[in-house]
């Protein structure tokens, strides 16, 4: 039987200033094991295990995340606006432990996290750090870049996976979710569109987040601006229209990614243009098709994760962290409820983004 090993013996393998006294979980993603740990000399820390059921070459992860980071360093105006590594007792950036798991050390980025933006400010400032950090890699080496999850925003891929898992139906649920089923079946084809235009060319391909939603960036406490993009584990040549669409998703909601109670997820148009304003600011060098196709990118994002949280659903919960039974499916129906009334605000969408591109 493997030993259980702790966050507070894997913590031990970093050189961290002082010794540590603490060590609490932290945070509210979905993936990684996150861990907060304080030392007697006062410094803070962010400690992970990598989710290797999610990340199977987490070796080509901390690749990507350090090569990403060392070039930001040498890019952003203030070091607080990366994310910096700790060294291991191997000076590496991470340590795997006696069962093979993967951790790693960061330092703590004493910013503003938010679950819902508390002001439009606060969510314009969301799109300032996701659109400049888009543009700051706009010439990394995308090459050089490894695929640490293959196919992730393939939405046709996405669809072919849903397809297994129902058929499958490892968890035996496949029965209760046919209304769920026939509502993503009848758009397989428009969820398509974006996968076929990259694939065309007439969309580019650019070093994307390809994870945008609002916790996964800090702000500065006191001025509340932009401060630091977090969470680059899915860094990958990608589409803006995704990154853009998953912080509407998120972001621009009136309920939480997990509100049992439909009536009260809807799309905020006003957020949705605040957002708007501040990628087109951000990201000057998205091309016409791009800005037209923005809508597109938030309805596309969030129908195709309605489809992965069902396909967890149909596995048996395998890869997202859930509270409690119906979690995925509570997840999926929220997702599906945003995507029908960005339906129902279809027009309207796409009168905001012609009048904020106007603008810029
Ligand atoms: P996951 O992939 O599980 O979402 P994240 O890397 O996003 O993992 O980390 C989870 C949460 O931990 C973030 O939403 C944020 O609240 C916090 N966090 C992660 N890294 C840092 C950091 N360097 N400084 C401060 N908070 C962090
Ligand atoms: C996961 O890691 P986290 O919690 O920031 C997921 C995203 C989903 C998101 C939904 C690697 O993001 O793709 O959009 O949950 N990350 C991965 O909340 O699958
Ligand atoms: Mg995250």
């Amino acid at each position: 039987m493997s030993k259980v090993l702790l966050p507070e013996a894997a913590i031990k393998h970093f050189k961290t200033e002082g010794t540590p006294i603490s060590c609490e979980e932290f945070g509210s993603g979905h993936i990684n094991s996150t861990y907060q740990v304080l030392t007697d000399l006062g410094h803070t820390y962010i400690l992970q295990r990598i989710n290797q059921y999610v990340f199977n070459d987490p070796k080509a992860v901390m690749e990507n995340v350090g090569a990403v980071c060392e070039y930001l360093r040498e890019r952003v105006s203030d070091p607080s606006e990366t994310l910096h590594f700790l060294q291991s007792d191997v000076d590496t950036y991470y340590h795997i432990d006696e069962n093979g798991e993967f951790w790693r050390c960061y330092e703590f980025a004493d910013g503003l996290c938010l679950e819902s933006p508390e002001s439009d400010a606060d969510f314009y400032e969301s799109a300032i750090a996701f659109g400049r950090f888009q543009e700051l890699l706009k010439d990394f080496p995308a090459h050089t870049l490894h695929e640490t999850i293959p196919l992730f925003h393939n939405t046709i891929n996405r669809y072919r996976l849903f397809k297994e898992a129902l058929a499958a139906n490892k968890s035996g649920r496949a029965h209760l979710v046919q209304a769920e089923i026939d509502f993503i079946m009848a758009r397989e084809q428009e969820a398509g569109t974006i996968c076929r235009l990259l694939e065309s060319g007439e969309l580019p391909l650019r070093v994307t987040h390809n994870d945008t939603k609002l916790n996964n960036v800090l702000l500065n406490k006191y001025s509340r601006k932009a401060m630091c993009v977090l969470d680059l584990d899915t860094v990958m040549p990608g589409s803006s229209l995704y990154d853009y669409g998953d912080s509407i998703r998120f972001g621009a909601a009136t309920a939480a990614e997990d509100e049992k109670d439909l009536s009260k997820m809807t799309m905020d148009l006003n957020l949705f243009r605040v957002y708007t304003a501040g990628y087109l600011k951000a990201c000057p060098g998205l091309t016409a098709k791009e800005r037209e196709l923005l809508p597109l990118g938030a309805k596309i994002i969030t129908l195709e994760l309605a489809v992965r949280f069902l396909t967890d659903y149909l596995d048996g919960d395998l890869y997202f962290k859930t509270a409690y039974s119906e979690h995925n499916l509570v997840r999926a129906r929220t997702q599906l409820k945003l995507v029908w009334d960005m339906e129902n605000k279809w027009e309207e969408m796409q009168r905001i983004i012609a009048e904020e591109t106007a603008k810029v």
